[in-house]
This record gives C-alpha cells, sequence and structure tokens, in this order.
C-alpha cells in the first residue's frame, strides 16, 4: 500500500513549522512547539488518532501562544490533506462507530472500537468528523465559559485555562480550514480546564482515527455519490 504521509514545510512571520504525518502510524510522536500543554495535546491526538506525528515550531512566543497554536493546526491539516490524497476507499465520516455493531468487527486483527465521546472523569467531550472536502467547525459548549468567573485553581492553570477558552478552538478552525473537513466540536459537560482540553483533543484524534481508517468493502472507490470530495 502506499505510504499516506505529509510533509509540511511552512514559514510565516509569525512561525516556521516542519511537519511529518503517517496516517497508518502507529501513534509515535516528536512534538516541539515550545508550549508544554500544546505538546501533551498533541502527543495524546498522535498517540490516540494512532498516527505517526513530528512537528516542530518555532513561533513568537514572546507575543503570546495564539500563532503557534493556531499554524500548527494550519501544518497540520494540510498535512492531512496530502496524505489523505483523493480519498478512495477511506470511510470518511468519523461518526466513531462502524455501521454494524463496533464490538463485534475485528479491524486488522484488533478490536474495532471507536467512540468519539471521551469521558475524562467528570468531562464529556464529542467529536464528529467528515473530511468532506468542505472546511466548517461546529464548537459548541464553551461559550459561556468565556464569562465565567475563573477560581483560584483554575487560574493556576493559566495555559490549561487559555487552551479552553480559546487557543483550542484556534487550533481546530485552522485544521477544519485547511484539511476541508466538517468539525464539530463539543462539550457535553465539564468544568476542570486540564480536563476539557484533553477531552476535547482525545475525541478529536478518535474521530479522525476512524475517517481515516480504510473500509476494505470500498477499496478504490470515494465514498460520495458526487465521485469526488
Ligand atoms: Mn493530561
Amino acid at each position: 500500500m502506499h505510504i499516506r504521509q505529509g510533509l509540511i514545510n511552512r514559514a510565516t512571520k509569525e512561525t516556521r513549522i516542519q511537519l511529518a504525518l503517517k496516517i497508518d502510524g502507529s501513534g509515535k510522536s516528536s512534538i516541539k512547539t515550545g508550549i508544554p500543554f500544546f505538546d501533551h495535546m498533541l502527543t495524546l491526538f498522535a498517540k490516540h488518532a494512532v498516527v505517526d506525528l513530528k512537528l516542530k515550531c518555532n513561533g513568537d512566543l514572546e507575543v503570546d501562544a495564539h500563532h503557534t497554536v493556531e499554524d500548527c493546526g494550519i501544518a497540520l491539516g494540510q498535512a492531512f490533506v496530502l496524505a489523505l490524497g483523493d480519498k478512495r476507499g477511506i470511510r470518511r465520516y468519523g461518526t466513531g462507530f462502524a455501521p454494524k455493531n463496533p464490538s463485534e468487527i475485528p479491524f486488522n486483527g484488533k478490536d474495532f472500537r471507536g467512540e468519539a465521546y471521551v469521558p475524562m472523569d467528570e468531562t464529556l467531550a464529542r467529536c464528529v468528523i467528515d473530511f468532506s472536502g468542505r472546511p466548517y467547525l461546529v464548537w459548541r459548549g464553551m461559550n459561556e465559559m468565556a464569562y465565567k468567573k475563573l477560581s483560584a485553581k483554575e487560574k493556576a492553570q493559566d495555559t490549561s485555562s487559555a487552551f479552553r477558552f480559546g487557543l483550542a478552538r484556534e487550533f481546530f478552525q485552522g485544521f477544519a480550514n485547511e484539511a476541508r473537513c466538517n468539525l464539530h466540536l463539543e462539550l457535553i459537560y465539564g468544568e476542570e480546564p486540564h480536563h476539557v482540553v484533553e477531552a476535547l483533543f482525545k475525541s478529536f484524534a478518535k474521530s479522525v482515527d476512524v475517517a481515516c481508517q480504510q473500509d476494505t468493502r470500498i477499496a478504490g472507490q470515494v465514498p460520495s455519490t458526487k465521485g469526488k470530495l
């Protein structure tokens, strides 16, 4: 099988990014964005999407984390476009479940489970994706948090709070625009900043994993009645 990979070199006056993505990987990663919390999110993305990901970003962190996070989302989206190519034979939708009872379907010799609902202690997040060729981000469940009064404990978690209030959205918007996918992310419930962001990234990962998998029943076919995605 041809290797589904995307190599991106992207440089602007704000960030310089080198990224290598292998979709049919094993979850290995080497991530250096200069933002430890973001490295943690991208590392667990690779792990749970079961892709191999190398990413190095030199961004203008002296301004703030915004450009770095947004541009890494853009570069990752571009890498998926390259790696997926004409999308023949892929599942396309990452609803998380195969058409039959997911626990009964063996996939690559393993049990095939693709829960796109991901819990993390008190938090539950959902992600549904469609590599449709059309960019759209739906971002639900976090808007009221923008006006929420922070507790002392939350203030102490500067980075994860910043991600919950806006940075995560910038990442996913950049990804959706460039991967040209419908990306629906929702916080069903949850409070703790680190858990909220981590559950979002994990549900994103699970959803991407399922959507990118190849379905042998439609090998060689573009999964669209239009014939193009
Ligand atoms: Mn964590």
